[in-house]
């Protein structure tokens, strides 16, 4: 079980890391771009997976730290990847509620692009519908900043959170990613079916790209790609996978 001093220890030791799991285009097939997923390296090879250890670092109030560590662990991976003349595709960092309610991440996004030197436009920020809540109109000036530093954002997990659909209005988001829970029992699911449908129309209405997660078989991408998801990513494709193997996908 995980505890938060040993999530701490491992935050202060570099045992965290950060893999990759690749998105792919319907229409091409080629990688449009990858989620940076966090993983705990508790004992040497055995990878505590962020189920465990998230909602933990969200109650301690430690997420705040780790997810700033995530954004430059990405950031200091995409300059190493340009460095080493590789094409990198844009890479999306999921950010807690907690991280925006504290404020820092804009500051935290700006040093690392400073750092870093990438181009803005390979960083992407995954946001979910919990940061709608509470200071509304706070967090919409934090996600106008972020959109202004040439950062894309992501409304992650779309459809499971309190959803009002005023804040697609006000967010600048430029992607909708489908939650794996309503692709699992797709085709057959006519309730699923139905809610990918509308999804879609929603973001096609509102000129937001729409990508679904999860995907595990054949059936669903024919399914979602038919439908007119732009893109996918889940075990069908790839495992998230580490930096190294993530960079053999990457053009030269
Ligand atoms: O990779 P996995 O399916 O185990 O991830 C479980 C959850 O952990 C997902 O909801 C994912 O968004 C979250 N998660 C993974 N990495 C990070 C991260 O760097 N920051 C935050 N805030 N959440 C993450
Ligand atoms: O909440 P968020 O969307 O960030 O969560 C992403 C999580 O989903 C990651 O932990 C990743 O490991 C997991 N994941 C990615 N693809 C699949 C998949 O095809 N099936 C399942 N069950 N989980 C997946
Ligand atoms: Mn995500
Ligand atoms: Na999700």
């Amino acid at each position: 079980l995980a505890r938060e001093v040993d999530l701490r220890q491992a935050l202060l030791h570099e045992r965290l890391e950060v893999h990759y799991q690749p998105q792919f285009a319907f229409d091409t097939g080629r990688m449009i771009g990858m989620e940076a997923l966090m993983r705990w390296e508790q004992v040497p090879g055995q990878y505590v997976p962020p189920s465990e250890f998230i909602q933990l670092a969200e109650e301690s109030g430690l997420i705040v730290d780790m997810g700033a560590w995530a954004v430059r662990q990405v950031t200091r991976q995409l300059a190493s990847w340009l460095a080493a003349g590789l094409q990198p595709v844009p890479v999306a960092v999921n950010v807690s509620a907690r991280q925006w309610t504290n404020g820092e991440i804009v500051q935290v996004v700006r040093l690392a692009l400073r750092e870093s030197a990438i181009p803005p436009a390979l960083l992407r920020l995954e946001i979910t519908e919990t940061v709608a809540m509470g200071e509304g109109d706070q967090i919409i000036g934090l996600l106008h900043d972020i959109h202004a530093l040439g950062i894309r954002l992501s409304l992650d997990d779309f459809g499971t959170g309190y959803s009002s659909l005023a804040y697609l209005k006000r967010f600048p988001l430029d992607e909708l990613k489908i939650d794996r829970s309503f692709v699992t029992a797709l085709p057959q699911d006519q309730q699923d079916a139905a809610i990918v449908h509308a999804t879609v129309a929603l973001a096609r209405g509102l000129g937001l790209r729409v990508l679904a997660e999860g995907v595990e078989t054949q059936a669903q991408a024919e399914f979602l790609a038919a439908c007119g998801c732009d893109g996918a990513q889940g075990f069908l494709y790839s495992l998230p996978e580490m930096a190294e193997a993530a960079a053999l996908r990457l053009q030269g």
